[in-house]
């Protein structure tokens, strides 16, 4: 397996963290080109904050990492400090970042190095709302062909809504944005509620982390700890999903994943169901597929991967 270059897109978000630890952690399989924060689960100021601190704790201050796009497209931001606590990253202690922005927009760096890097190499990987995706598409449809595949965590089918009773939050946010990406032609893999609430943070998954004993380790373990409260009193289930580390997982081990080609379509038009990825997961329409749209996750696969790597950091 080759190694595979990404732009990780995010609004960190404890999950988002922990998908960019597993991507640090991981240098045989993902090359992190670098990191361009979004505003969603929290304001921008707070996200490219927190995605510095993220790459402070795993030691790599050599990732460049940019602030993009403040505001949805068209709409007033929504944010989610009900689940991720009032600095989006609420749980561990973390210590202020020493390393700054990196100079330039995030969009713009999704756009250069679109356009410096041979053409079906670069790997997008958006955990938050598609807002710089959809601006750069706009901005540089020349880098749309660029793309080699799109991997992302948003929407629902069977599981319907995580933020409103028909939505996932990170299509909800910015639907005209997600309309723009589902529509743009580029090899799209979606993780949606469907596989991340089957992704639950166990008490034994848990205490893995944190028997790691090391820094990232125990920082995890209080991340996920943190949003478990909101979560399982939600769900009532036994533990909370840990949504984005399924995109990163995926570029490592795609085995652990299922899913359909299938035609996924964005919801702009109605007030009910704003935001709803109309999934053709039975296939009932003649809509050309545009998305693989996963299903399924081998679990336990998947948390003794993130341990495994984890503990590398
Ligand atoms: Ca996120």
């Amino acid at each position: 397996m080759s190694v595979r270059k990404i732009i990780i897109d995010t609004d960190p978000g404890q999950d988002d963290a922990v998908a960019i630890l597993l991507a640090l952690a991981s240098p045989e399989e993902i090359e992190v080109l670098g990191i361009t924060a979004v505003a969603g689960n929290v304001p921008l100021h707070l996200t490219e904050k927190n995605a510095r601190i993220v790459c402070e704790l795993a030691g790599r201050t050599d990732v460049p990492v940019y602030a993009g796009c403040d505001a949805p497209l068209e709409r007033p931001l929504v944010t989610a400090e009900h689940v991720h606590g009032k600095t989006g990253l609420d749980g561990p202690d973390l210590p202020d970042p020493t390393i700054t922005l990196a100079e330039g927009h995030g969009v713009d760096f999704i756009i250069d190095t679109l356009r410096a890097e041979p053409a079906g190499t670069v790997t997008l990987c958006p955990l938050g709302p598609l807002t710089n995706i959809a601006q750069a598409f706009n901005k540089a449809p020349d880098i749309i062909e660029k793309v080699q595949e799109i991997v992302l965590m948003g929407g629902a089918y069977f599981e319907v809504g995580n933020i409103t009773p028909a939505a996932e939050f990170n299509i909800y946010v910015d639907p005209e944005a997600a309309k723009i990406v589902f529509g743009a032609g580029c090899p799209i893999t979606v993780m949606p509620l469907d596989v991340t609430h089957k992704a639950l943070v166990t008490k034994d998954r848990n205490d893995a982390f944190r028997a790691l004993g090391t820094k990232v380790g125990v920082a995890v373990a209080q991340m996920t700890d943190f949003f478990e409260r909101f979560d399982k009193e939600k769900y009532g289930s036994s533990g909370a999903p840990l949504h984005d580390p399924c995109v990163t997982a995926y570029l490592i081990r795609p085995d652990l994943f299922t899913g359909r080609h299938i035609n996924v379509e964005i919801e702009t038009g109605s007030e009910l169901t704003l935001g709803m990825t109309v999934a053709d997961w039975w296939r009932v329409t003649d809509r050309a597929p545009n998305a693989i749209f996963m299903g399924d996750i081998d679990a336990q696969g998947f948390f003794d991967l993130l341990t495994e790597r984890l503990a590398r950091l």
